[in-house]
């Protein structure tokens, strides 16, 4: 039998806030970090910006999501930086537009987040900000005129800045009420409009990156850092789960999703010491997180985690009874790559933003050095469903590329076609050896400003937005070849893709 996705598989594409609305300052919005950080390259970071205790302007690389400024300066916006995510591609003021080109494409599904920040401006306001909840509330509408299903992160690397600045972020236990009220605002808020939601963008990166930095600053993080960054990520779970919980007595159709930044590991070698290290790789990059969302508790490995860098996870009472009862719904994750681990000396090191490891001679890369790899996916798929059994869906999944316009304005993105349909390929594969797999938004459906680059040359869209690196251009939109190959492969349900010959 021909494989096929299921009759009510959701086809769509995903965005998040800072890097697609712009207007960063509009309507009472209050700011959250990426707005006092800068661009950057493949070869540069971005660099958070700020005002040290003497006045004087000042920048620190941003490695991760936000840079740690020196002690005694402010967090401030200058004169002399261009910030990519002030503007964004501006979709605050033209989501019409782009909904409708979504529901051109055939979306049944679309993932964006709420901007924290435009909710409580500060992170800890007594009440909500009406503009703010009015403008997701039209966002929804939109969405539901041409029947989309609108999939909404609550928090996408944006908690307010106010926050960061007043309590020092997610390591302070606050954070903890202050997310959770927020949570429960926007449950109440979009009761009826809003069904799926997702708790945490890439909540395992805080983890993950910390590893990844050393590999490629040369740069082992601090024990202390390991510390702040297992206590923050204990704050996030506990939020998480009572959210879970609040937004279950709030709506008991709503399915809230868990969302983790999916990379597939390999063991570089079949020594035995690549083999355990690839395992333990998983277990800290992302088992660590994935368990106590979806199965409810910290893995067995997960003590041994904490005492390699002498971590004292500071817990309350009742917290292991809140994380238990506040599982998810669904398992959802960010695919883009496959990395190599191993114990030997490399040459042939991957170098890119966010990419590490021995180069894997059996794939190609992109040009920001991610690792083209499929089978990669349905790899992680089967091991992922086999470990949870609860629906997955793969929330993000896309080629950032240079993208050239024609003369007569067409774009032909054939090298992003070719990466889609491989990865669609391996769902396929996936389900069809059980997995149970219900939803796929591709990443930045329309092109937006790069996470970790701050780049918009870095493109993954299906529609191009006329705008460079440095915020110039019309801000038009044009489908690309991608855009009109998408919308058959959700005519077909896949099928036109599945009839190909094989990956
Ligand atoms: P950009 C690193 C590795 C894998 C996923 O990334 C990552 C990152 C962070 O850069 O982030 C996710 O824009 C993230 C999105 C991001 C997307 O991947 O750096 O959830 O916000 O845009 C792609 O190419």
């Amino acid at each position: 039998m021909t494989k096929q996705f299921p009759k009510n598989f959701m086809w769509g594409g995903a965005i998040a806030a800072n890097q697609a609305e712009g207007a960063y300052n509009l309507d009472g919005r209050g700011l959250t970090a990426t707005d006092v950080t800068t661009g950057g390259s493949v070869k540069m970071p971005r660099y958070t910006t700020y005002i040290d205790k003497d006045g004087k302007p000042g920048k620190v690389a941003s490695m991760g999501h936000n840079g740690v400024i020196p002690e005694g300066a402010k967090y401030a916006v200058l004169d002399t930086e261009y910030y990519p995510n002030h503007q964004a591609v501006d979709f605050y003021h033209r989501y019409k537009e782009d909904i409708k080109l979504f529901a051109e494409m055939g979306y049944s599904i679309f993932r964006l987040s709420i901007s924290w920040a435009r909710i409580f401006p500060n992170g800890d306001d007594i009440r909500p900000n009406q503009a703010g909840l009015d403008f997701y509330r039209s966002v929804f509408e939109e969405c539901r005129k041409y029947n989309i299903e609108p999939l909404v992160s609550i928090w996408h690397f944006d908690t307010p800045l106010s926050l960061e600045e007043r309590f020092g972020g997610w390591t302070n236990r606050k954070l903890v009420d202050f997310y959770v009220k927020y949570a429960e605002t926007i449950f109440r808020e979009y009761k009826g409009l809003v069904k799926y939601w997702l708790t945490f963008n890439e909540i395992n990166n805080t983890i993950m990156f910390l590893d990844m930095m050393s590999d490629i600053s040369g740069k082992e993080a601090t024990d202390k850092e390991y510390q702040d960054a297992y206590q923050h990520l204990h704050h996030q779970f506990v939020a998480s789960a009572k959210t879970v919980q609040i937004g279950h007595a709030i709506d008991p159709n709503y399915v809230i999703g868990n969302m983790i930044c999916g990379i597939t590991f390999y063991p570089g070698t079949c020594d035995p010491k690549d083999i355990l290290a690839n395992q333990h790789k998983w277990e800290q990059g992302i088992y660590y997180c994935g368990d106590v969302q979806a199965k409810g508790k910290y893995g067995t490995y997960a003590k041994r985690l904490w005492k390699e860098h002498n971590v004292e996870l500071v817990m309350e009472d009742g917290d292991l009874e809140i994380l238990e009862k506040g599982k998810v719904d669904m398992y959802t994750f960010s695919y883009y790559m496959s990395n190599n681990v191993t114990t030997h000396e490399v040459e042939d090191k991957v170098s890119g933003n966010f990419s590490a490891g021995a180069k894997n001679p059996y794939l190609t890369y992109s040009d920001w050095g991610w690792a083209h790899d499929p089978v990669g996916l349905q790899y992680y798929l089967e091991k992922i469903y086999d470990r949870y059994e609860i629906p997955l869906m793969v929330v993000e999944n896309g080629l950032g590329a240079f993208d050239t316009v024609e003369e007569d304005g067409s774009i032909h993105d054939d090298y992003r076609i070719d990466y889609h349909r491989a990865h669609i390929k391996a769902m396929a594969d996936a389900i069809d050896n059980g997995v149970n797999l219900i939803a796929y938004t591709t990443w930045g459906c329309i092109d937006i400003v790069s996470a970790g680059t701050g780049e918009m040359r870095k493109r993954y869209g299906f529609i191009y937005v006329d705008m460079d690196d440095a915020g110039n251009g019309t801000l038009n939109r044009t489908p690309k070849d991608s855009f009109y190959w998408y919308k058959e492969v959700l005519a077909t349900n896949g099928l036109n893709v599945l009839e190909e010959s094989d990956r």
